[in-house]
């Protein structure tokens, strides 16, 4: 009875630590008050995801632009939505269309490419100081001639 009791356990782990099978959701989530969010996109890869998009306000709407994806729900209308978008590499914004400037993020997808930069160092040599200038020595006035 003991034995079947663990197995049950181990079972129950193993179902708990195994990835959803299928594709990735990830959650969005905007309003009530000025907040929008995205859940689940560090480290993702290019491949077919499904958002999942909390609309909670009136006001306010869930906005996604990338590579390959333009979507967005209605500002008027509130409620879920559940988009089927294939992310690329590359970088991701979303935000609310009413409020584009303080609701918003962003994400990346795959390997952020490097940005190779080249720092150029320029050896300034210092200049010798001026020599100084030779004085003008007063020449001998000479005695006119009689
Ligand atoms: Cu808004």
């Amino acid at each position: 009875m003991l034995r079947w009791g663990l197995l049950a356990v181990f079972a129950a782990a193993a179902a708990l630590a195994a990835p959803a099978a299928g594709d990735t959701t990830l959650q969005g989530h905007v309003g009530p008050g000025f907040t929008i969010t995205l859940d689940g996109t560090t480290g993702l890869q290019p491949g077919t995801y499904t958002i999942h998009v909390v609309d909670e306000s009136d006001i306010h709407n869930f906005h996604l632009v990338g590579p390959g994806v333009d979507k967005a729900t209605d500002v008027v209308g509130t409620g879920t939505t559940d988009w089927s978008v294939t992310l690329q590499n590359g970088t991701y914004r979303f935000f609310c269309d009413a409020h584009p400037t303080i609701m918003k993020g962003s994400f990346t997808v795959g390997t952020p490419t490097t940005t190779t930069t080249t720092t150029t160092t320029t050896t300034t040599t210092k200049k010798p100081p001026p020599k100084p200038k030779p004085k003008a020595k007063p020449k001998p006035k000479k005695k006119p001639k009689r």
